[in-house]
């Protein structure tokens, strides 16, 4: 066998079904080791290294197993950076293969010449480079345990041609595959028996309990034992973005997301006047803390995290714990139980104050979409979305605007990764590609992807590959023809003085229609319902264009930038990041 044979087999042991890639001459020798094994590992052509990149992300957040890509050298590594920064920064598991010069022709000036490993340092876990072929299974164990154990992340490893080439020999044993560290949270480590005592105290003594929970609880597979804590205790749980469907959104204690994107007035006051938080998982960055203020001064903090690298970073804690979160919950829970005739209606009080609040907001929200207006309001067509869809339907977001209304408009039905967003950067042109990843690694879901129009023309190409696969996604364009987000800065901070925020309307039904995918045009409210049911519909790849209303008219569901519009500008600051 060659190297190239190894390292497909190495992924094969390690369960993988899909690897996302693009071509490259010094990749070949993976390509035809590929096409041998095509009844185990499909593998996946995409048009771009960074949507190949984005699909192997969409795919990891859903299937709760590594996301694999594989590049050319070179160019082709150079365009997946973004993507697996956007892993590893969001915690997804990711492994990144990048074929590589022959050793010998590295700093030659060869075609293709770049220092890979460097490269991708800044952006992975680990990384290195493969420089003799008898370690191939052993570096690919370690690729696996690094992307899925403690805070999972990203992984890359350059496969120098010379190595792909290399002819070598292994024992079945040496190729031999470790099953846990084939999906996410292998390792389960968890609390000390002092930590849940002083936890189990600190509830005892709070009357205004509250979780916070982050995309660690997606992470750790905590939904049960998260639920039963939320409803067997009647402790109200707000999310972050990333840790939206961490409880199901209908529940008369879920409060839904806080902070600046998508977070709410009613929201921030439910957490602000919290006096125990439970964070679940969290980094805690200032768009969750809305820099800072979203935790009252006085409150108690606990924080589990998997990782000790953010414990305590940004805001201080009154308990740390570095602990797997349903590891942590399962005993708490426990515990909690053995507690309970003190605790069982400790909390009714304020149970019910947080329980007016999230009546008030949900009345506010559904005056907003009641609104009429010329072109499509968002906030309408996000509420139809919920309306119309099921529990088995995942929304994958673009950063721009689409991000906040899909936060705070669309509640999810069922606990779980429904919602799929690039926290990490928010970098446009995720929507499309990360569509297509969650799609093949749940073909029985209904799958949106919610695109502003700038993110679609960073991205289109990658419809070729919805189509050529027979995918049956709703891609949807929000086209308002312009950097929505950054026009509204513009708008509340800058004077209303526009710079390089507009582009020229495109027709980008006919541009769907140009690869082979059928698509309509939505212009105004009254037509929502008929174009997302048409949508829903079809067996098909599918396209809506939604002409929404332009930024300069209205502001999203930004918290700061609704406060701001009410005040004078000189009353108005600009959040930092
Ligand atoms: C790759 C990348 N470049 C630039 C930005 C900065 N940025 C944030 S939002 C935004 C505008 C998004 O426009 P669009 O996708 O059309 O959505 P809209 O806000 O109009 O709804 C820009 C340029 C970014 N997030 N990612
Ligand atoms: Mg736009």
């Amino acid at each position: 066998m060659r190297g190239s044979d190894a390292v497909v087999e190495m992924l094969i042991a390690h369960k993988v079904k899909h690897v996302f890639g693009v071509p490259g001459d010094t990749s070949m020798n993976v390509h035809d080791s590929f096409a041998g094994r095509t009844a185990e590992v499909q593998h996946i052509l995409t048009r771009d290294e960074r949507n190949a990149g984005y699909m192997a992300d969409g795919y990891a957040r859903v299937a709760r197993k590594p996301g694999v890509v594989e590049t050319p050298s070179g160019g082709g590594a150079l365009y997946v950076i973004p993507a697996v920064s956007e892993a590893n920064n969001s915690c997804i598991p990711m492994i990144c293969l990048s074929s590589d010069l022959t050793m010998s022709s590295e700093q030659t000036n060869a075609l293709t010449d770049v220092d890979q490993e460097m490269l991708f340092k800044s952006v992975t876990k680990w990384n290195t480079k493969i420089r003799l072929a008898s370690k191939i299974p052993q570096l690919f164990r370690k690729a696996f345990r690094m992307a899925t154990g403690g805070v999972p992340g990203a992984v890359h490893l350059a496969l120098p041609e010379n190595i792909l080439e290399h002819p070598v020999e292994f024992s079945a044993e040496e190729l031999r595959g470790v099953a846990s560290t084939s999906a996410q949270a292998p390792f389960r480590y968890g609390p000390t028996s002092q930590d849940i005592d002083r936890v189990v105290d600190l509830f005892r003594q709070s009357s205004r309990p509250i979780i916070l929970a982050g995309g660690g609880v997606h992470l750790s597979d905590a939904y049960e034992q998260l639920e039963q804590f939320r409803a067997g205790f009647h402790v109200p749980v707000v999310t972050t973005v990333n840790g939206k469907g961490s409880v199901q959104e209908l529940a008369d204690n879920a409060v839904g997301v806080i902070g600046s994107n998508g977070g709410s007035e009613e929201g921030l006051t439910i957490i602000q006047r919290a006096d125990l938080v439970l964070v679940l998982g969290s980094k805690l960055n200032n768009v969750t803390t809305m820099g800072k203020v979203a935790i009252n001064k006085d409150a108690k903090v606990i924080q589990v995290d998997i990782g000790e690298a953010g414990i305590g970073l940004n805001i201080p804690v009154e308990v740390a714990i570095v602990s797997d979160v349903n590891e942590f919950l399962c005993n708490l829970n426990r515990e909690m139980l053995a507690a309970k005739g003190r605790l069982a209606d400790q909390y009714d009080t304020w149970n019910s104050w947080v329980r007016n609040k999230i009546i008030e907001k949900r009345k506010r929200i559904e005056q907003e979409m009641s609104t009429d207006s010329g072109l499509v309001l968002p906030c309408r067509f996000f509420g139809a979305l919920e309306r119309l869809t099921d529990d088995n339907t995942v929304f994958v977001g673009d950063a721009g605007t689409p991000t906040p209304y899909l936060s705070s408009y669309v509640r999810l039905k069922r606990a779980g990764r429904w919602n799929v967003l690039p926290r990490a950067h928010g970098s446009l042109g995720y929507a499309l590609p990360a569509a297509i990843g969650v799609k093949v690694a749940k073909p029985d879901a209904t799958v949106f992807s919610l695109m502003g129009d700038a993110s679609l023309g960073m991205a289109l190409g990658d419809l070729e590959t919805a189509k050529r696969l027979g995918l049956p996604i709703i891609f949807v364009n929000f086209e308002n023809n312009c950097y929505g987000w950054i026009k509204t800065i513009q708008r509340l901070y800058f004077d209303e003085k526009y710079f390089a925020v507009d582009f020229c309307p495109i027709d980008s039904v006919a541009v769907a229609k140009g690869f082979g995918i059928d698509a309509i045009n939505i212009s105004d409210n009254a037509h929502i319902e008929e174009g997302i049911k048409w949508a829903l519909s079809q067996e098909k790849p599918t396209f809506l264009n939604v002409a929404i209303e332009r930024p300069t008219g209205f502001v999203p569901p930004v918290l700061k930038w609704e406060r701001d519009v009410k005040v004078p500008p000189s009353g108005r600051k600009k959040l930092t990041y």
